[in-house]
């Protein structure tokens, strides 16, 4: 299979994207990636481990290996793309899809797949005639090499339209089909909070207190859990969308007690020194805050301690 006749591209091969990339090829859809300039390459190996949930387990765990190709980002062949799976963190959506948008087709769907919200709002005014789904995922999955993943959890996904173009029917079930518990849902926005509410609890807390999901739930962290909780509902709110409160505070106990040895993915950033998605989760909480003349006061809290941990050395290096 060469890139010519891929109609469906995927941009970020991170541990989602080569999961969703795995998915898609597994359900029989030639799909490839497009690359940075800096990686070029044809083809890439991409390795597969598939771990499933303990209720699920099977033994030895499903492994995968085959080739996908690769888009060079000037080619023609973009021209061909006629959906785009953006997964990239949210902080690189822009800068990585703006220099495609002139080569890619007036007739390409684009979809965003990542933590966190905001990057929809800037890259919806430069997209043109184009359509733009928005969707969301809970599937737990580890890069564990370059071209190798572990999926660590089945999970949520759930994609529904933005603004533009609707995306064409065929590509909507061919995602339906091929990613396990997905579904299309009408109105994505909501949805979109709640994951956010999850990852607004969990990430900062995980990170500024160097632990484990599970250690939430210890009853030291209920209160701020609920104030972090309390102002995204309040934010929300004023931005048109109605959350249930308790609905929201028992969805992230239920995944705190699900993830409850995991770290969770801004826990592993810091430990890392890598750029965390703060400004996209709780950050985006304050943002729309500030828009509404609201306060924000916990959420800004967790924005300023965890750029701290950002810019600070870990221990040892002085
Ligand atoms: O999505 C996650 C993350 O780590 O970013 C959660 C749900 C918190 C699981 O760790």
């Amino acid at each position: 299979m060469n890139s010519a006749n891929i109609e469906i591209a995927i941009l970020g091969a991170g541990a989602v994207g080569q999961l969703i990339c795995h998915q898609l090829h597994t359900a029989g859809n030639p799909v490839g990636f497009i690359g940075k300039t800096t990686d070029i390459v044809q083809e890439q190996q991409l390795s597969f481990t598939a771990l499933m949930q303990p209720e699920t387990m099977v033994s030895p765990p499903l492994e995968s290996h085959y080739t996908v190709p690769m888009f060079e980002p000037k080619q023609e062949a973009l021209l061909g793309i006629k959906l785009i799976i953006v997964c990239v963190k949210a902080y690189q959506v822009l800068e990585a899809i703006t220099p495609l948008l002139d080569k890619l087709s007036s007739q390409c769907h684009i979809l965003l797949l990542h933590n966190g919200m905001g990057s929809h709002l800037a890259l919806a005014p430069l997209i043109g005639s184009r359509g733009l789904s928005l969707g969301t995922t809970s599937q737990g999955v580890l890069r564990q090499q370059r071209w190798q993943i572990k999926q660590t959890g089945q999970g949520l996904t759930q994609i529904g339209h933005y603004c533009g173009k609707q995306l064409d029917e065929r590509y909507r079930q061919l995602l339906l089909e091929a990613i396990p518990n997905c579904e299309w849902v009408d109105n994505i926005i909501p949805c979109l909070w709640q994951k956010l509410a999850v990852n607004a609890a969990i990430n900062p807390l995980t990170a500024i207190y160097q632990c484990p999901n599970g250690m939430l739930a210890e009853p030291q962290f209920n209160h701020i859990i609920t104030a972090i909780l309390d102002e995204l509902v309040s934010v929300a709110a004023q931005d048109g969308i109605t959350l249930d409160r308790k609905f929201l505070q028992d969805r992230v106990y239920r995944v705190i007690t699900l993830t409850a040895e995991n770290f969770s993915s801004m826990h592993q950033d810091i430990a890392h020194q890598r750029r965390t998605e703060i400004d996209q989760i709780n950050g985006y909480i304050c943002e729309r805050a500030r828009v509404h003349g609201l306060s924000a006061a916990i959420n800004t809290e967790m924005c300023k301690k965890v750029k701290l941990l950002e810019i600070s050395k870990p221990a040892g290096q002085h």
